[in-house]
């Protein structure tokens, strides 16, 4: 069974996903053993991945977690330098929201001589990028406007686009330490609408907001920042 179905089979049954983010570039390696230790004990996939990390610091990071863990660990990167072939999975991104060449279709062309050796799954992702009330690390690398939370309709027929075009999960993004998470208007809008299951990250620091995004439609959560600091 691949990661992707393993995943899609636990939502089937109803259980709800929670992926904790680490960046490779605030995280040291030998920390790795203390942090898991620290992680809620609903956590169930572990995502690596930021916006500037040097290369060969992800390969490090997996390397170190697999060492503590038995848990799945995907690489979710900010650009094809961070491909890692010891991680399990690869979430293969194309920013939606934006109107970058690069983000959509550039990063994954150069992506593709490594993706052609390597073992790691590769998840077709569609990302979207929404406002999440201040300047998010994705819109300044990527040079590209997120998605007003206003315009639900939009964000809908993107995330459906994406769906179209092969996507096999959807990845609503307010951006790493968002003032306010993606709202439960957005996540139902979106959940009615794809069939594919729905990831939502940015900006959700406590339990409540967790549960929040999960009863709007959330099939996986998404928590970084909050980690970071504790
Ligand atoms: C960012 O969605 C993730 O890519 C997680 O965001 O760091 O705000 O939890 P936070």
């Amino acid at each position: 069974m691949t990661f992707l179905q393993s995943l899609q089979q636990k939502i089937q049954e109803g259980q709800r996903l929670l992926a904790i983010l680490i960046d490779p570039e605030k995280f040291e390696t030998e920390q790795a053993p203390a942090f898991m230790r620290t992680l809620p004990v609903d956590t169930t996939h572990i995502f690596v991945g930021g916006s500037t990390v040097p290369e060969g610091r992800t390969e490090a990071v997996v390397e170190a977690l697999k060492g503590c863990t038995s848990k799945p660990i995907f690489i979710f990167p900010g650009d094809y330098n961070q491909i890692a072939d010891n991680a399990d999975a690869l979430l293969f991104l194309s920013l939606l929201s934006g109107r970058n060449p690069e983000y959509l279709i550039g990063q994954q062309v150069k992506a593709v001589a490594k993706l052609r050796e390597a073992k790691l799954e590769v998840i077709p992702t569609g990302y979207i990028l929404i406002d999440g009330g201040n300047e998010s690390a994705v819109q300044r690398v990527t040079g590209t406007a997120p998605l007003s939370q206003e315009n639900i309709q939009e964000i809908v027929d993107t995330a459906k686009a994406g769906e179209l075009m092969g996507a096999q999960w959807i990845y609503l993004e307010a951006g790493s330490g968002a003032q306010i998470p993606v709202s439960q208007d957005i996540i139902k809008a979106v959940k009615a609408d794809i069939t594919v299951p729905l990831i939502v990250g940015g900006g959700i620091r406590s339990e409540i907001q967790k549960v929040r995004a999960y009863n709007a439609g959330a099939d996986m959560v998404v928590m970084g920042t909050i980690f970071e600091k504790e």
